[in-house]
């Protein structure tokens, strides 16, 4: 009989089929990892819900920094699009924050043909001169690259000329196949100029950054009144509600918590070499998920008082939530979900939907890499200079080299009696068999995993979004959670599951009917590979 997988691939012709067949997998056994092809080129012509590296580097990772101006060098599209299109909130500094606007250097048709630097100096100067961030970032767009603006000499001329901070990101669209490349490209910068660069001590022994945590519908203001509750301080946030100086400041901290892997796990690599500051992957998505981070964190610090305090918090949290937790379980328990996001959401919140005995069935990212399916020891993503211990990035274009396949024995080696590998948690680990995975799913496999797995609720993308709906299956968009949040800890979970029953039992899903319930489902058979 033909598996699910099958018949979504059967639809297919040959090269297609071809290239397709090692991005979708069927679960073969419970909790057991196989193996994905991911982080690889989109096939043309398929309708994917990828970005670009541009979008990774600028929209992703720079731009929730509130006092930086994060300038766009190219044509006004690419600053257009990425203008407040991302939910990252943040509180602001004296009133202040710079993440509504979008700074761009609106390069035209005589710019590409005689070079747009002088365009480029003339946007830093009145950015500086109107704004007066703390940095600026200067982010190139596809035809930047292709033409040839020297961005790097535009950055140091700034530098010296205004006496701020200005870093160039060659972050062009085309780098890399999707907004991966982007993040590290941004993280790299980041490491480089300005990790290390600030002074704010820490007050307390139990200091931390929060990696990987963008504020989207404010999770980290609630992250952050349960870790400050505890008595944690938190010294900085990469990049959600971000500040420059802080930052600046995080290699004071004594722990990176890394909520995001994909997108910041080259910063807390290269920060546990460069300062020796060791990292948890942790979840804030998810009850028990928060109590397991929470825990693992007072475990860290090996701190009696800590450990009590964190309990107290618990408790006093979950006696808050807990009539709630159990009104929701009683209601959504028994259902089936799929979550389809970017590179680590999908995995989060299939956790926190287990709190609530809901199932995710079908799932799995646009740009993430196999790790984050599979799982992995945690190598660090960079080569060690043995004399001068200076690190080298690899290139975002090695993206894979997550295995270690870019990194040769001796670096491995150098840095494997520095480092303490870790291990970190795919997806996979967490879901049962005959469940589907799809690595950067398109239009119409989405539209047959929704046929074949009738999932009750689907947490989709923003470009799929409506296609779901259509379907008349419930769906709850997964990137600026449809405007709602914070979905983080204990009181975000129950947000979350309002929102979630408030969408199952909408009176609308009544009034249409999903096309498999008057059309045959998928004929066909599988084509050879
Ligand atoms: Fe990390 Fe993100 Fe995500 Fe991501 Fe994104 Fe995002 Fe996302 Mo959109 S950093 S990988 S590149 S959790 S913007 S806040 S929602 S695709 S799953
Ligand atoms: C990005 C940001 C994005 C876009 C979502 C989408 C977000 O990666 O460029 O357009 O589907 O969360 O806003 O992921």
């Amino acid at each position: 009989m033909e598996t699910k997988r099958e018949k979504i691939l059967d639809t297919y012709s040959g090269l297609t089929f071809k290239n397709r067949k090692d991005h979708v997998v069927e679960l073969e056994t419970d909790h057991t990892p196989q193996e994905i092809t991911a982080n690889k080129r989109s096939v043309p012509g398929l309708m994917i819900n990828r970005g670009c590296c541009y979008a990774g580097c600028k929209g992703v990772v720079l731009g929730p920094i509130q006092d930086a101006v994060t300038l766009e060098h190219g044509p006004i599209g690419c600053g257009y699009y990425t203008w407040m299109t991302r939910r990252n909130k943040a509180r602001g500094i004296n009133g202040k924050s710079l993440i509504q606007y979008s700074f761009s250097t609106d390069l035209q048709e005589t710019d590409i043909v005689f070079g747009g630097v002088k365009k480029l100096k003339q946007a830093v100067k009145e950015a500086v001169e109107i704004f007066h961030p703390k940095a600026v970032f200067i982010c190139a767009t596809c035809p930047v690259g292709l033409i040839g603006d020297d961005i790097n000499s535009v950055a140091k001329w700034a530098k010296e000329e205004f006496g701020v901070q200005c870093i160039s990101f060659s972050c062009e669209g085309y780098k890399g196949v999707s907004q991966s490349a982007g993040h590290h490209i941004a993280n790299n910068g980041l490491m480089k100029d300005v990790i290390g660069t600030g002074t704010n001590k820490p007050t307390t022994p139990f200091s931390i950054n929060l990696l990987g945590e963008y504020n989207i519908g404010g999770d980290a203001f609630e992250t952050e009144r349960i870790l400050t509750k505890i008595g944690y301080q938190v010294v900085s946030k990469f990049t959600g509600d971000g500040v420059y100086d802080e930052i600046a400041s995080a290699h004071l901290a004594n722990l990176n918590l890394v909520q995001c892997h994909r997108s910041i796990n080259y910063i807390a690599e290269m920060m546990k070499v460069k300062y020796g500051i060791d990292w948890l992957k942790v979840n804030f998505i998810g009850i028990k998920e928060t109590i397991r981070t929470l825990r693992e964190m007072a475990a860290y610090f090996d701190d009696e008082g800590l450990k009590k305090r964190t309990e107290e918090v618990i408790t006093e949290e979950l006696t808050q939530i807990q009539g709630d937790w159990d009104y929701y379980k009683k209601k959504l328990s028994g259902k089936k979900a799929g979550i389809f996001v970017g590179g680590s959401r999908s995995h989060h919140y299939m956790d926190l939907l287990a709190d609530f005995g809901v199932e995710t069935v079908v799932t799995g990212y646009e740009f993430a890499h196999r790790d984050d399916y599979e799982g992995r020891e945690v190598i660090p993503d960079i080569k060690l200079d043995a004399d001068t211990k200076n690190i080298e990035q690899l290139s975002p274009e090695k993206d894979e080299s997550m295995y270690r396949r870019y990194i040769d024995d001796d670096t491995y080696n150098e840095l494997k009696g520095k480092i303490e590998l870790d291990y970190y948690k795919g997806m996979m680990k967490d879901m049962k068999k005959g469940s589907l995975i799809i690595d950067d799913y398109n239009e119409a496999e989405t539209e047959d995993a929704l046929s074949l797995y009738k999932p009750d609720i689907f947490y989709s993308g923003i470009k799929d979004n409506f296609m779901i709906l259509k379907s008349g299956t419930p769906a709850k968009q997964m990137h600026s959670y449809d405007y709602d949040g914070p979905y983080t800890c204990f009181k975000g979970a129950i947000n979350f599951a309002h929102d979630t029953f408030d969408e199952v039992n909408a009176p609308a899903w009544k009034l249409l009917t999903p096309p498999w319930n008057t059309e045959p489902t998928l004929e066909g058979s599988l084509g050879n590979s």
